[in-house]
């Protein structure tokens, strides 16, 4: 096998050794705009430039540096022959419930309450927490999604979480389909959205949906900035319907200096980090499919272009 590397953004040098060492029988190399094509076979890439496809028409599989492919199935040069194949939790998916379960403290424990408390050497023990009256939700039971909720039921909130297909998790009430998101989001406080960025997902938090949830909401976005239609939060925020807002994407990043975020006092925001990309894990990861792949194996984690995740 051949496998090159082809992320613009990333420095070869941290990656290449581990490459090296994990794949000792392969043939590793950068990818080359101005040189001749590599011939290679599979391709690691994060966003990667348009012109790669027509330079290296060898490629037969991708392996992208994340866990969301919308940004690459977006890409019209996209031979719809490659293989996709994303990370599949690789390391994410603790970050991703502690992010969850930070915001979610913040929010139930009147955390950033006690900040201001401080800050005007004010002693004021509000009551306790009432865990009943915080139940979260978890939009997408992925992998992301599934660690987000066990996380979180592990600490006594009522936890639900809807998917597309009908899943089973211990400690989580399952939701799945869309004529099952309207029963789900009344029930839901705290939403955490984990959803993958697709056609049918675009959009899916406005005024409609968040306006179902339960009073003093709070929603925690970890998908990605098009879920959600900005004005209508900012508005909802405005009306007192939804209570806070802790958001780590954005319809554009990064989120430019205007925007009315950077100051909301009831949003706060992280710039895309959530969950990173681990060197280690993601390499050793997608090394072991390049070995099944040069066994004539399958993998898991390829991509359905058509439903997009
Ligand atoms: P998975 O593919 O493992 O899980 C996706 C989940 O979403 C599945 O449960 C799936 O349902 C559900 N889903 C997809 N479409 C629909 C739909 N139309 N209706 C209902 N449920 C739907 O993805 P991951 O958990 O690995 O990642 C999820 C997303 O998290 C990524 O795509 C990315 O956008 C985001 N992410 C963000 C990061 C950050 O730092 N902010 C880092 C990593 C990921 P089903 O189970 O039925 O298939
Ligand atoms: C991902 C991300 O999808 O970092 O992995 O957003």
């Amino acid at each position: 096998m051949h496998v090159l590397f082809a992320c613009p953004h990333n420095d070869p040098a941290d990656w290449l050794p581990l490459l090296a060492s994990e794949l000792p029988d392969c043939r590793i190399s950068v990818w080359d705009p101005q040189g001749p094509p590599s011939g290679a076979d599979v391709a690691l890439v994060w966003k990667p430039p348009a012109a790669l496809f027509a330079h290296e028409p060898n490629l037969k599989a991708l392996f992208n540096l994340g866990a969301g492919v919308d940004a690459l199935l977006a890409m019209p040069e996209l031979p719809p022959h490659i293989q996709i194949v994303r990370l599949e939790d690789a390391g994410m998916a603790v970050q991703m419930a502690e992010y969850a379960l930070y915001a979610l403290l913040r929010a139930s424990r009147n955390f950033g309450r006690y900040e201001a408390d401080q800050a005007a050497a004010r002693w004021a023990p509000l009551p306790g927490l009432r865990r009943a009256q915080w139940p979260v939700g978890v939009l997408g039971l992925g992998e992301m999604g599934a660690r987000v909720a066990q996380s979180i039921a592990a600490f006594d909130y009522p936890v639900a979480g809807w998917s597309r297909s009908p899943r089973s998790i211990d400690g989580v009430q399952c939701f799945a389909g869309q004529d099952k998101l309207s029963g789900f989001l009344r029930r839901t406080r705290v939403l955490v959205n984990v959803l993958p960025l697709t056609p049918e997902t675009n959009g899916i938090l406005n005024r409609e949906t968040l306006s179902q949830l339960m009073p003093g909401a709070h929603l925690i976005n970890v998908g990605r900035g098009p879920h959600l239609n900005e004005d209508d939060l900012l508005a909802l925020l405005e009306e007192g319907r939804i209570e806070g807002a802790t958001l780590d994407v954005f319809g554009v990043e990064p989120l430019p200096p205007s925007h009315p975020f950077w100051t909301h006092p009831r949003v706060h925001i992280t710039p895309h980090i959530a969950a990173s990309t681990l060197r280690e894990e993601a390499v050793a990861q997608i090394a072991a499919k390049v070995r099944r792949l040069a066994r004539g194996e399958p993998i898991s984690g390829v991509v359905t272009p058509q439903r997009g995740y």
